[in-house]
């Protein structure tokens, strides 16, 4: 297996659904991935995290389930974090935070399988490249209350910053992207959108899903 290259990783960056039990109920989850995928996603990423998230045996088990689901539609399954789990379900691919330790010890442990890094700064951005990394995450591009823990909101905007400064890796924004403001990350510069909520809170995952993938056309 070589390194993914750049054309295929900006083509499954597209739609890129995010999810973990504790954004929608564990018993849903698999079937809201189903139709997600049914209506155009492109990448899934399994981040079990939060309050009352799986660990253990069961973290494995949904992580199991919800890569038999990717791999039946021929999805790409990343796992956020947890390289252990990773090469347990031999996923195709990590996605790291700052906080998650060395990107290049990352690389080092998953060998040529994907490898996202979330950033924020020209630096942030630099280092990841240079340790690795196959795309970068960019956000919050707008203002979420997903995750508690987010930096400031920095517009989609920023990633056209980010393209002036010469980083051209593949990059993907997350942070409150939905149907109705994605065509501004879109315009910015961004090669995909990430959501969670957009569609694990959706009344329909594949509706939200379409209309996600509607906005490249
Ligand atoms: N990282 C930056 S914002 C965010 C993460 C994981 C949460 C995105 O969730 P939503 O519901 O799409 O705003
Ligand atoms: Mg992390």
């Amino acid at each position: 297996m070589a390194r993914i290259r750049a054309d295929k990783m900006r083509a499954l960056l597209k739609v890129y659904f995010i999810s973990g039990s504790t954004n929608t109920a564990e018993t849903e989850l698999a079937n809201v991935l189903a139709q997600a995928i049914a209506g155009g996603v492109t990448l899934f990423q399994f981040r079990e995290k939060g309050r009352g998230a799986c660990s253990g045996a069961g973290k494995t088990a949904l992580g199991k389930k919800l890569q038999a689901v990717c791999q039946k539609a021929n999805v790409p399954f990343i796992v956020n974090d947890d390289v252990a789990l990773a090469l347990e379900l031999d996923a195709d691919g990590v996605h790291i935070g700052q906080e998650d330790g060395s990107a290049a010890e990352v690389r080092r442990k998953i060998g040529d399988r994907i490898l996202g890094v979330s950033t924020h700064n020209v630096a942030e951005a630099k280092q990841a490249i240079a340790d690795g990394a196959d795309y970068l995450g960019v956000g919050p591009v707008f203002a979420t209350s997903t995750k508690a823990d987010t930096r400031a909101v920095c517009g989609p905007e920023f990633i056209a910053r980010l393209r002036e400064e010469g980083i051209h890796l593949p990059i993907v924004a997350i942070g409150g992207i939905h149907a109705k403001n994605a065509v501004e990350v879109v315009a910015g510069k961004a090669d995909g959108l990430s959501v969670i909520t957009a569609i694990s809170n959706a009344a329909d995952p594949k509706a939200a899903a379409q209309q996600l993938s509607q906005v490249w056309k």
